[in-house]
């Protein structure tokens, strides 16, 4: 196994780490995953308030892609108990908020539970959340600001459904963002034939899995080019090859979601591949960024 590696400040056990949004509701699922060989882990998004979620359904699972609505469902401040049977492991905590100062907020509850933050400022279906704050470079600086002057390591994730994803990167890196998160889900839809109305209960949904992945790679490609900050690359990751297309684009290390979904051994087996000495080495693949 690889030794542990630093991304954007935070300290990871290896290059593999649990996306937002999947098996990161309960300190229980977070701890199986990095149990299971997940170099860090990042929690479900939490917010200034306590939410139920959209109604369902959901999530819809199609052929090389789902499609989800969740509508940010979270805790708010209960869930750092979750928080207590994870100290010391590398964890960090994804939160959102309308403005800089529900972003402060969020963060204050994690200051010294984890070790860094990823700010959410990209849910494609946010209502007043996300969703503008991902596209106003101006608000994504002043977000950023205002959690990175905590001194704890901050990402942000960065959406794709915007015309110039550098532009906002480019505002984080400004904020103080000691990493950018390349990207959340593609704002999508399907629509029953036979109910007449959309799959989702939500009407559109936000797309991962193996289908978003080009698009994941061309937003790391561009953001490499664009920022001194490191790039983590998230996506529609679910094969070691992809692991190694995405560090070629530039990323210094990837996420992995939706692929979870398949099986919950999806980071001992990339890993195996990754690190074995017969499969192609991470170290002779790190620094050939293009
Ligand atoms: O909860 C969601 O609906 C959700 C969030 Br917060 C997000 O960031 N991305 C996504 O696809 N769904």
């Amino acid at each position: 196994k690889e030794d542990k590696i630093s991304v954007g400040g935070v300290e990871t056990d290896n290059h593999l780490i649990l996306a937002a949004g999947v098996l990161g509701t309960t300190g229980a699922s977070l701890r199986r995953m990095l149990d299971l060989g997940a170099g860090a882990a990042v929690t479900k998004s939490i917010g200034p308030f306590p939410k139920e979620g959209h109604k369902g359904p959901c999530v819809y699972v199609m052929e090389g892609a789902v499609m989800n609505a969740m509508g940010l469902p979270n805790p708010s401040s209960d869930f750092v108990n979750e928080l207590e049977c994870l100290g010391g492991k590398p964890v960090i905590a994804s939160i959102f908020g309308a403005n800089p100062d529900e972003f402060s907020e969020v963060a204050s509850w994690f200051e010294g539970k984890v070790r860094g933050f990823e700010l959410n400022v990209s849910c494609p279906h946010a209502q007043g959340y996300g969703a503008q704050i991902g596209s106003d470079p101006d608000m994504v600086r002043e977000c950023t600001r205002a959690v990175a002057k905590t001194g704890v390591p901050t990402w942000v994730k960065l959406t794709p459904n915007v015309t110039d994803i550098t532009e906002i990167g480019i505002a984080a890196e400004e904020g103080g963002a000691s990493a950018v998160v390349a990207i959340n889900t593609v704002k999508a839809l399907r629509i029953s034939t036979g109910l007449r109305r959309p799959l989702l209960g939500n009407g559109t949904g936000g797309l991962s899995g193996p289908a978003v992945f080009p698009i994941a790679l061309r937003c790391v490609w561009e953001l490499y080019e664009a920022l001194s900050i490191p790039v983590v690359g998230c996506g529609g990751v679910s094969s070691a090859d992809n692991v190694i297309e995405m560090i070629m684009a530039g990323a210094s290390a990837v996420e992995i979601g939706s692929a979870v979904l398949d099986g919950v051994d999806i980071f001992e087996k990339i890993s195996s591949e990754l690190y074995s000495d017969e499969g192609e080495k991470i170290g002779d693949i790190l620094g050939c960024a293009h």
